[in-house]
């Protein structure tokens, strides 16, 4: 089963969004598998964003991830990371689809919501960097047989 990193960035909790952008999860049919409320530090935040070292943004970018506590899960489920990443939308939510997270509720791409993972392998990766795995948990609901074929 895929799984997928998902954080709900300190904007999104400061604007009292955390719950409107867990329940889109959610009704997706993505299966929460660890879920915790954390102030993102430094090095956690450089390691995550490690890719984007070189970029001119990238001090901004990190100052804006620390900047405030965010909500972090893993979440899992049948081609997840795919799925979240439209559920979130374009990476600039002024050119995000009408429908997606940050279509709907965003404007600026330095104020874009959510994070999530963008492949397979960094969706294992991210994962392992955020939760140790007996923060994990592993489980079945009642109602997977109705979301997974
Ligand atoms: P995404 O978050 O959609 O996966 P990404 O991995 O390319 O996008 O970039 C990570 C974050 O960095 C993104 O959410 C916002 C910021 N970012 C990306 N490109 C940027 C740019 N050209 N200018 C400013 N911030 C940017
Ligand atoms: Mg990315």
């Amino acid at each position: 089963m895929e799984r997928t990193l998902i954080i709900i960035k300190p904007d999104a909790v400061q604007r009292g969004l955390t719950g409107e952008i867990i329940r889109r999860f959610e009704a997706r049919g993505l299966r929460i598998i660890g879920m915790k409320f954390l102030q993102v530090s430094e090095a956690l935040a450089k390691k995550h964003y490690e890719v984007h070292t070189d970029k001119p943004f990238f001090g901004s970018l990190v100052e804006y991830i620390t900047s405030s506590p965010v909500v972090v899960m893993a979440l899992e489920g049948t081609g997840a990371v795919q799925a979240a990443r439209n559920t979130i939308g374009a990476t600039k939510p002024n050119e995000a689809l009408a429908g997606t997270i940050r279509g709907d509720l965003g404007l600026e791409i330095g104020r874009n919501l959510v994070h999530g993972s963008d492949s397979v392998e960094n969706g294992q990766i991210e994962v392992a960097n955020f939760f140790s795995d007996d923060e994990l948990v592993s489980w079945a609901r009642n109602t997977d047989a109705w979301i997974f074929e």
